[in-house]
């Protein structure tokens, strides 16, 4: 939430990532559902959060869980009904939060009627244009049009059959062959994801998350991706044209809506570009999230987004996890703390324990930060990632399409324990005619929401806790960050209004500035002294005469 009386909320919003497969289970089918989330909105009110962010609920065969969307302005009956979305926007309003829906531009489900029309219409069907439909290279097309690899992993054209049965043209697919890529160069396509936005718009969402921002334009001559050439799809520059368009949208609504990017860029400058401000207002911190478990590390990655975004005035986000990656708590009890896709994903050793003081206090500083701060659903139970689902019911279509290398992020997706000794854990209604979608694991029965509540060492009243300060804070939120002197291995900063936050990773105590009355820590404190791996929110006096930040 931002503190100035005229800075949007999204400049520093606590924002809460809601997966609706997975997060309540409202008719007892063993799938998160929009009931499910309206009977659990008194969690996220008491937990605090500005927004919430939805993934996607739209009709899909779910080849990529919705991720593959076959109709925009509608709700996949396995979750519900558009009336129910808007009874539950509505809700979510009364409550004081905003609801951010998750629209995914780069490509679309196979069974959309746009693509189904251009595998019917065959070579030369309009609606072939819509997408990216080529011939083969070599004799009797049978080469891919590119080498290019998919986000996935694997291929990334599909072949088709004419309608008279001959092998037809190929299709483009950077993620899964049920998720044909729109040709943004086609003005019909920008139409209707602009009409599509003002769909959500018309109907109070205050945000739109955009799945895959940096994806859309792609090289039409179709290169080859080399190392000494502009990527052919990645981060092409048309796709500012596209979210210039969109800011105006969002700027002619009331209300502050707010466009939020998926740009997975490691390029903090190209990265910046899409922030520019008559572009997106928003995109997630990657580099924060990816980042080890270690102070100059974390200090470099903290200073290089704050550089980047400074710039182009725009908020920095802070970000542990999401439905994507490995869940942090386990990510932070490994040797290895860092995040990537190309890394081996699961089988190797996390000491949770280890893992969930770093989560702690990982909360205490992406919460402290200046930005926007978000908090993936399970994240403030201190869930870890579940690595052994059985082979049979994984279902993310990054497994098979990686070649059985990476087995896919179902781990992070698991159904959240609410209360109760034993699965469903709360997930879905009592005599539930189904287990959840996926199986959660029996020690969650001392992390369901009902045993952390009134426990003030659980990661839940951490949470709770941090957050009614954060909204109560002038200084927290949006707004400027000064570095203290600290010993090193211990980043500590200011917030303004002797509002301060040390974080120890040096492995070792060290001791806490005199002067300091602590807030909040994330583990209890030894006298004077910070454990190693422990945050703690200070209130120091201000010298006479300092101006408030
Ligand atoms: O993820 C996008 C994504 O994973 C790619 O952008 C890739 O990670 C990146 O380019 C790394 O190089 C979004 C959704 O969050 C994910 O759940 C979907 O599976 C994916 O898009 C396809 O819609």
């Amino acid at each position: 939430m931002s503190r100035a009386d005229d800075s949007p909320w999204w400049r520093g919003a606590v924002i809460y990532q809601v997966y609706p497969r997975s997060f309540a289970d409202g008719d007892g089918d063993g799938i998160g559902d929009i009931a499910g989330i309206r009977s659990r909105l008194d969690h996220l009110c008491t937990l605090g959060v500005d927004a919430i962010w939805f993934s996607p609920w739209y009709p899909s065969p779910m080849a990529d869980a919705g991720y593959d969307v076959s109709d925009y302005r509608d709700i996949d009956p396995v979750f519900g009904t558009l009336a129910e979305v808007e009874a539950l926007i509505a809700e979510a309003h009364e409550r004081g939060i905003r609801t951010i829906v998750d629209v995914v531009p780069n490509h679309c489900s196979d069974a959309h009627p746009w693509f189904q029309a251009a595998l019917a219409g065959g070579p030369g069907a309009p609606e072939r244009d819509l997408f990216w439909f080529r011939p083969g290279r070599g004799p009797g097309g049978d080469q891919r049009p590119t080498d290019w690899i998919g986000e996935f992993g694997g291929e990334t054209w599909t072949r088709t059959t004419n309608p008279d049965g001959t092998p037809g043209d190929w299709y483009l697919h950077l993620f899964a062959p049920q998720q044909p890529d729109f040709n943004w160069d086609h003005p019909r396509v920008r139409a209707e994801f602009e009409d599509i936005l003002r769909f959500w718009f018309d109907r109070g969402a205050d945000g739109i998350r955009i799945d895959s921002a940096g994806l859309l334009v792609k090289d039409g001559t179709l290169p080859e991706v080399r190392p000494d050439q502009p990527h052919p799809f990645h981060d092409l520059d048309g796709v500012h044209d596209v979210y210039r368009a969109w800011r105006r949208i969002a700027d002619s609504y009331p209300g502050d809506r707010a466009l939020i990017g998926e740009v997975w860029l490691p390029d903090r400058q190209r990265f910046a570009n899409y922030l520019r401000p008559d572009e997106l207002h928003a995109a997630f911190n990657f580099d924060f999230l990816g980042c080890a478990w270690d102070a100059a590390a974390l200090r470099e990655s903290i200073d290089g987004t704050l550089s980047a975004h400074a710039p182009v005035g725009a908020p920095a986000t802070w970000v542990l996890s999401n439905h994507d990656v490995t869940r942090h708590v386990t990510r932070y009890g490994r040797e290895d703390t860092t995040f990537s896709f190309a890394k081996k994903r699961e089988g190797i050793f996390s000491d949770l324990e280890l893992g969930t003081t770093r989560a702690r206090a990982a909360a205490l500083l992406s919460l402290a930060l200046p930005g926007a701060a978000y908090v993936y659903q399970g994240e403030e139970l201190g869930l870890p990632e579940v690595e052994d689902i059985p082979p049979e019911l994984r279902t993310d279509p990054m497994w098979p399409r990686s070649g059985y290398v990476d087995p896919g992020r179902d781990g992070c997706r698991v159904p959240l324990p609410w209360s109760g000794d034993e699965p469903p854990f709360g997930f879905s209604p009592d005599g539930a005619a189904s287990a959840p979608w996926l199986p959660q694991p029996a020690h969650w029965k001392d992390r369901t929401v009902r045993a952390q509540t009134g426990d003030p060492h659980s990661m839940l009243e951490l949470y709770r806790a941090a957050i009614a300060i954060r909204r109560a804070e002038p200084a927290l939120g949006d707004g400027e960050l000064t570095w203290l002197p600290a010993p090193d291995g211990v980043l500590a900063f200011s917030r303004g209004g002797g509002f301060h936050c040390l974080v120890n990773l040096s492995g070792a105590p060290v001791p806490l500035p005199a002067g300091g009355e602590p807030l909040l820590a994330s583990r209890p404190l030894d006298d004077d002294l910070l454990p190693p791996d422990t945050a703690v929110w200070l209130r120091v006096a201000e010298p006479a005469g300092t101006a408030p930040v």
